[in-house]
């Protein structure tokens, strides 16, 4: 890790800590061992495990009923990325940030190229923006982007995405994930296949746009900002989509874009069986696209995700590369804590499906033992893997508890000094 002066105390571990973790972390192993579960190698697949930071989520976000700005938040793309590097040096294991267009603009690449080299960070998949209109632009997206009526709409919409590709070649970026809030509020208010033929129309000059070794992630949404059809408004549209365009469109999950009580899993599972999960936007939610911590509110779900995830790198499911990444917004905790949390639940999800006795199930699932099958299962989710997913963090250079760390690093009342809150008028660069 490189040398930053991104808290550098944030690591430094009392021998108290050390020694209790050592001692837990050697209960575990010993518990594991018995049960014929290798400890060593659940450790090294966590310790591979990497997600990208949405550079979106480092300020607070809000709602439509008002915004409780922190301290300290970033102003900046330098700033987001001495945030991301942070969150990198607790975690170990985030150490790409992906952008989002134009919020992220910036004319003086070689800045961000110098900054991303002196702080270790990476770009992850790039983010287009057609959901809201820009000071000077020639024409609205307010009833729509690709899929508008308007032709000379669609132009832009498509200049936009190829502007963005561009800067993500810049970047060293290698993916592009297009959500689109095009949709309707009133039945009658729009053609229903007319707009989503539009809109494959428009992604099919975006793909053929594509650099060698890029992929583009399409994202479903049910609904917001449309609260009647939304032209991808689920898997089966995202998927639709991604198989007319070609073998690098794949379609992206974000957690929070399903109606309640959804079998995410198992849409998860679908587009792995094709080879076409692209990737996450990981987070939580109770209701709606709510943007919460992953793990928050069900983290049972989470888990039974990476366990689909695990058997499909299991049985080197072909296509089966996904792109992990976090989509979140913050408003009323500290989004650095906020994204540790959400780290450290992944990491912990994967911890677990990784500690499926999988012959052992798929024996009970071919039996049709339907209760061993579910505690077989269950079991793995029931073990306490936190001073496993603490040690992967050491040996990664990272905090064994790294909100801990970066409460007792003092990093926020230091930016908070550095970074005076911006004018109230100051264009948000953010959700
Ligand atoms: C839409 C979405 C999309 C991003 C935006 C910030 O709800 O999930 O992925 O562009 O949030
Ligand atoms: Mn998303």
């Amino acid at each position: 890790m490189p040398a930053t002066d991104v808290a550098s105390n944030a690591t430094e571990i009392d021998p108290a800590a050390e020694r209790d973790h050592a001692r837990d972390f050697g209960e575990l192993a010993d518990r594991l061992a018995r049960a014929g579960l290798d400890a060593e190698a659940v450790l090294a697949a966590v310790q591979r495990f990497e997600v990208a930071l949405p550079s979106w989520a480092f300020a607070t976000g809000g709602t439509r009923f008002g915004r409780f700005a922190g301290e300290g938040e970033p102003r900046t793309l330098r700033e987001k990325m001495e945030d991301a590097a942070l969150v990198h040096r607790l975690t170990g294991s985030t150490p790409r940030i992906s952008l989002h267009i134009p919020w992220d603009e910036t004319r003086d690449i070689d800045e961000v190229l110098n900054d991303a080299r002196r702080l270790g960070i990476g770009f992850d998949a790039m983010n287009s923006n057609t959901f809201q209109d820009q000071p000077g632009q020639e024409v609205s997206y307010k009833l729509g982007s690709f899929s508008n009526p308007d032709a000379a709409v669609r132009r832009q919409a498509v200049e936009h995405h190829l502007r963005v590709i561009e800067f993500g070649k810049k970047v060293g970026s290698r993916a592009l994930t297009v959500w689109l809030a095009d949709g309707s509020n009133y039945p009658g208010q729009m053609s229903l296949r007319k707009s989503f033929e539009r809109v494959r129309e428009c992604l099919q000059e975006v793909y053929a746009a594509l650099p060698d070794g890029w992929r583009l992630f399409t994202e479903h949404k049910p609904y917001e900002p449309a609260f009647y059809a939304t032209v991808v408004q689920d898997w089966g549209s995202s998927l639709l989509l991604a198989q007319s365009l070609g073998e690098r469109a794949q379609c992206l999950v974000d957690l929070g874009h399903h109606l309640p009580n959804a079998n995410i899993e198992l849409v998860v599972a679908r587009l792995l069986g094709i080879g076409r999960l692209g990737g996450f936007h990981f987070n939580d939610s109770k209701y709606g696209d709510d943007d919460l911590t992953a793990g928050s509110i069900k983290p049972y779900v989470l888990f039974l995700i990476f366990h689909e995830l695990v058997l499909a790198e299991r049985e080197r499911l072909p296509g089966f590369d996904p792109a992990y990444m976090i989509d979140q917004s913050h408003n009323l905790k500290d989004p650095i804590e906020s994204l540790l949390q959400t780290v450290d639940q992944l990491q912990q999800a994967y911890a677990k499906a990784c500690l499926v006795s999988h012959d052992e199930l798929a024996s009970y699932q071919e039996s049709g033992d339907v209760l061993m099958a579910e505690r077989t299962l269950k079991r793995a989710y029931e073990t306490d893997v936190r001073p496993l997913v603490a040690e992967a963090r050491r040996r990664r250079g990272g905090a064994l508890d790294p909100i801990a760390a970066f409460r007792a690093s003092g990093y926020r009342a230091r930016k908070a000094a550095e970074r005076p809150a911006p004018a109230p008028t100051a264009a948000r660069t953010h959700l």
